[in-house]
């Protein structure tokens, strides 16, 4: 009797999984982020200044479920096309979180050439869709 019930325990556990995959949220039409540092193509002595642009929406710290805004991350040589944009985003070196809420923030990052990319997500870590992300811009840390 049990071993009937599996296929259908098997079927229920995949629904939660299914609905947070359709779940992302569409953003204001003229939702843009963007840098207002560093500037594409800039070489930096030191830690990087970022600061971090946003229309059409509002930033929220993470957790915290209001419409239309969600909080920044900042992907380093890493772009949208790398991310799994139904999960929530994990936190590593690569993909930061900027979830109190920052629109500025100082990195320490290794010498040499990296891209950046900004990817505004929802209070989940989640992108909407289409995803709120900036162009990528090349920089060079001395
Ligand atoms: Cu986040």
């Amino acid at each position: 009797m049990w071993k009937a019930l599996l296929p259908l325990l098997a079927a229920l556990t995949l629904i939660p999984a299914l609905a947070m995959a359709a779940d992302r949220v569409a953003p204001p039409e003229d939702a843009k982020v963007y840098f207002i540092s560093p500037a594409d193509g800039e070489t930096i002595e030191g830690p990087v200044t970022l600061r971090m642009g946003l229309r059409g929406m509002g930033v929220a710290p993470a957790g915290v479920d209001v419409d239309n805004t969600g909080h920044h991350h900042l992907l380093i040589n890493k772009t949208v096309a790398d991310i799994d944009l139904d999960a929530s985003l994990p936190f590593t070196d690569a993909t930061r979180h900027f979830g109190g809420g920052q629109t500025e923030a100082s990195l320490d990052l290794p010498a040499g050439t990296h891209t950046l990319q900004l990817l505004f997500m929802d209070y989940r870590h989640i992108s909407f869709d289409p995803p709120v992300a900036s162009d990528v811009i090349t920089i060079t840390v001395e």
